[in-house]
C-alpha cells in the first residue's frame, strides 16, 4: 500500500515545521483499519507528527503536532504547531493556519483519532470506522475550523470541503535530517509486483532443467556467508513459496556460533505438483571473525568432494581422508553458482577482518587446486592455480533491516536510497557487478507468504540459476574439447 504523500507535498511540510526532516509512516487506516485505539497504539509518545487527510473532493488537509500524540484525555500545548491545506479540488494549494490558542493545539484521548484545536478545530474520528467501498466516511468534524488557528480568512468549505468522507488518513513520523527518502526514480525499474508476475516465475523455477546433456539432474547452488547471515532462512523461504506455507526446515536462529553443523544439499518441492525441483540450495555454516576461514573446505565442497549431511568439525578439517570423501566428482556433484549471503543491515559496520575473510574466500574460489596420486599438490601458489571460474552473487538479505519503507512493504525495494546504497557498497567491496548482488527478504517472523517477498526470493533464485547455466555450459564446452583431444591424440 503506498504513501500518499507527495515529495513535493513532503518538502513544503519541511518548510513550514522549519527545519530539515523526513516523513516516516506511523499509521494509516486504509492499511491498519481506522480505529482511535490502533492509532493510539501506533502514534503515542513517538514524537512530531503530522496528520494528512485526502478527501474525495481530491482535497488533501491535516495537521501538525511537534509533540507526541498521548492518550491522556487533555489538551496537549504546542507553540509550534499547524493546521494546513495542500491541495484543493485536486489542484496544489498549500497554506498554513498557524496555532493562536497554544495550550489548545492537540487533543489526546484514547477514544478520539487525532484531533487538533479547543472546540475542536479538526477532530477526525471517534471510535471506529469501517470502510465502504473504498471510503471511510469519518465522523468528526471541522465546522469549528478557526477556533485554536488563524485561518487568513479561509474557512471549514475552503479548507477542507467540508468534507469528512475520506479515502485515507495518514500520521507520519516527522524525523530530523534528509533520511532515507525515496528515490524519484526507481534504481531498478523493471520490477513487477503482482501475483501473475509470481505465478510465472513460480512456473519458470518448476519448469527449470540445468542443460539436459549434462545428465546434471540438478544445479547446485552453494551459500556461504558470516554467522546469521540468513543462509539456511533462505533455504527456508524459498522451501516455504513452493511448500504453500511458512516452514523452517533447516534450523536458523542467532547464537555466537553457528546454528548451522551441518553441510545440506537441500532439495525443494514443489507441494502442488508433487515435483522436486532441478536445484539444490547447498547450505554451510557460517563463518566467525575469530575462527580462521577454512579455505580447503570450501574448495573441496566447489569441487563436489563433500557428501551431503557432512558435519563440520572446527577442530578438525575436512580431508581426503575424511569418511564420505568424494574422490570422482562429477559435474553434477560440483558447485554451480556461488551465493555469498550478506546481512544486508551490516554492510556499513562489517570489520576489516570481515572484509578481508570475504575477499579472501572469493580470490581462493576463484583458483582450483590440482591433485597429484597421493594427494594436493603442495607448493603451489593460489594465484598460480588455474581458474575456478564458478559464477558469484551476493544474497543482500535483511532488506527489511535496512529501511523502514521496506519494512513495511518490500515493493518499495527499488525507490530504497538506502537499498541501492548498500547494492552498491556491496557490490564495490567483492568487485562484482551490481547486477549481482540480490536483494532479498526472508521469511523471519511471519506467519503467511507475501507476494512482494515471493517475488524478490524468487527473482534471485532464478538468477543464480541463470548463471549456473552458464557455468554448466562453459564446463561442457571444456569437456566436450578434452575429449576430443584425447581422441586426437588416440
Ligand atoms: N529481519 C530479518 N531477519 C532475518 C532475515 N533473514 C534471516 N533473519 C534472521 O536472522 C537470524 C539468522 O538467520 P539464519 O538463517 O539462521 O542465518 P545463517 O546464515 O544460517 O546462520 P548460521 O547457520 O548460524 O551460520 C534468524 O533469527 C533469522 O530469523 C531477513 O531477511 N530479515
Ligand atoms: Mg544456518
Amino acid at each position: 500500500m503506498p504513501e500518499l504523500l507527495t515529495q513535493n507535498y513532503r518538502e513544503q511540510l519541511a518548510t513550514w515545521i522549519g527545519k530539515t526532516c523526513h516523513f516516516r509512516l506511523l499509521y494509516k487506516i486504509s492499511r491498519d483499519g481506522c480505529s482511535a485505539q490502533t492509532f493510539h497504539q501506533k502514534c503515542d509518545g513517538q514524537g512530531p507528527t503530522v496528520t494528512v487527510l485526502y478527501n474525495t473532493n481530491n482535497t488533501i488537509y491535516g495537521g501538525y503536532l511537534s509533540q507526541s500524540w498521548n492518550s491522556n484525555g487533555g489538551y496537549i500545548n504546542d507553540p509550534y504547531a499547524c493546521l494546513f491545506r495542500l491541495q484543493y479540488n485536486g489542484s496544489s494549494n498549500p497554506l498554513k493556519f498557524q496555532i493562536t490558542k497554544t495550550a489548545n493545539a492537540g487533543y489526546g484521548d484514547s477514544n478520539n483519532g487525532p484531533t487538533f484545536g479547543g472546540g475542536h478545530d479538526l477532530k477526525t474520528f471517534t471510535g471506529t470506522i469501517i470502510k465502504s467501498g473504498n471510503v471511510f466516511s469519518l465522523n468528526g468534524y471541522v465546522q469549528n475550523i478557526g477556533n485554536s488557528y488563524n485561518l487568513n480568512g479561509q474557512n471549514a468549505n475552503s479548507v477542507t470541503n467540508n468534507n469528512m468522507k475520506v479515502t485515507d488518513l495518514e500520521v507520519y513520523l516527522v524525523q530530523d535530517g534528509p533520511g532515507p527518502r525515496n528515490l524519484d526514480k526507481p534504481w531498478r525499474d523493471d520490477s513487477e509486483w503482482t501475483s501473475e508476475k509470481a505465478q510465472e516465475l513460480k512456473e519458470n523455477l518448476i519448469d527449470y532443467k540445468p542443460v539436459t546433456e549434462a545428465k546434471t539432474t540438478a544445479a547446485n547452488i552453494l551459500l556461504i556467508g558470516q554467522i546469521g547471515a540468513g543462509k539456511s532462512s533462505f533455504f527456508n523461504s524459498v522451501n516455504s513459496i513452493f511448500r504453500g506455507k511458512i516452514t523452517s526446515k533447516a534450523c536458523s536462529g542467532s547464537f555466537e556460533h553457528s546454528v548451522t553443523t551441518c553441510y545440506r544439499q537441500y532439495t525443494v518441492k514443489d507441494f502442488s505438483s508433487g515435483k522436486f525441483l532441478n536445484f539444490r540450495l547447498c547450505d554451510t555454516r557460517g563463518f566467525e571473525e575469530e575462527l580462521a576461514l577454512d579455505a580447503e573446505e570450501i574448495s573441496f565442497a566447489l569441487d563436489g568432494h563433500v557428501p551431503d549431511r557432512y558435519q563440520f568439525n572446527p577442530m578438525v578439517p575436512f580431508t581426503t581422508d575424511t569418511p564420505g570423501f568424494v574422490r570422482v566428482p562429477k559435474l553434477r556433484d560440483k558447485i554451480h553458482c556461488v551465493a555469498f549471503v550478506v546481512d544486508g543491515s551490516t554492510v556499513d559496520v562489517l570489520s576489516d577482518k570481515t572484509r578481508k575473510q570475504l575477499k579472501d574466500l572469493q580470490i581462493r574460489m576463484n583458483h582450483k587446486k590440482t591433485w597429484t596420486n597421493t594427494g594436493p599438490s603442495t607448493h603451489q601458489r593460489w594465484d598460480q592455480l588455474p581458474r575456478r571460474n564458478v559464477p558469484q552473487v551476493v544474497l543482500l538479505t535483511k532488506l527489511d533491516k535496512i529501511c523502514p519503507e521496506v519494512e513495511e512493504d518490500v515493493t518499495n525495494t527499488f525507490s530504497s536510497s538506502s537499498i541501492s546504497h548498500a547494492v552498491e557498497k556491496v557490490a564495490e567491496m567483492m568487485g562484482l557487478p551490481r547486477a549481482h548482488v540480490l536483494p532479498v527478504k526472508n521469511y523471519e517472523s511471519e506467519r503467511k507468504l507475501k507476494n512482494g517477498v515471493d517475488i524478490l526470493l524468487m527473482e534471485a533464485l532464478q538468477r543464480c540459476l541463470d548463471f549456473a547455466d552458464d557455468f554448466i555450459d562453459e564446463q561442457l564446452d571444456s569437456l566436450a574439447l578434452e575429449e576430443k583431444t584425447i581422441k586426437d591424440r588416440d
